[in-house]
């Protein structure tokens, strides 16, 4: 069911202040800087390799990932594994019992279709499903 690993998740406060440690001292450099209304998040995509770091911003003080930073304070937030179709695989997995926080497949970044696992049901990682659709960046 799972392809590879899509991208990994860092909550931050500010991504312009987040992403100097990423660019100036790893010498990563910034795919594209994304609003994600829906999520209340602001998102920057770092590629390395074939995976990317996703530095996650919030733009509401009631977004998932400001309720995340009051709790933890920045850091891993969660990791996404691309599959081929997100609906599928979100019935099989509930077919197994697991949480989920999606009940259907909604829009993400970069023109993707996403859903989202809850971390109750998976050892505390909050877990991302991501396909990739034709208009994908
Ligand atoms: N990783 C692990 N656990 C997490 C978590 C995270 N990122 N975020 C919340 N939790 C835990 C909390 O610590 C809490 O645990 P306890 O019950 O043991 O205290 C539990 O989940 C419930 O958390 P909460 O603060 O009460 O928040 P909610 O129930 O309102 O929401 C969650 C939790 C996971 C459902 C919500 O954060 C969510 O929907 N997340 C998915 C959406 C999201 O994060 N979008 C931004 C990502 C941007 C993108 O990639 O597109």
């Amino acid at each position: 069911m799972l392809k590879k690993i899509s991208h990994i998740g860092i909550a931050v406060h500010d991504i312009e202040e987040a992403a100097r440690f990423y660019t100036q001292q790893l010498g990563l450099t910034i795919g594209g800087i994304e609003e994600v209304a829906d999520q209340k998040v602001k998102v920057a995509f770092l590629p390395i390799g074939e995976v990317r770091i996703e530095l996650i911003q919030p733009t509401s003080p009631d977004s998932a990932v400001a309720k995340f930073l009051e709790k933890n304070g920045p850091g891993f937030h969660h990791i996404a594994y691309q599959v081929e179709d997100v609906a599928a695989a979100l019935e099989g997995l509930k077919a197994k019992e697991v949480k989920t926080v999606d009940q259907t497949p909604r829009r993400g970044a970069h023109q993707t279709l996403i859903a989202f696992l809850h971390p109750k049901s998976s050892g505390g990682v909050l877990t991302e499903l991501v396909q990739e659709t034709d208009g994908h960046k």
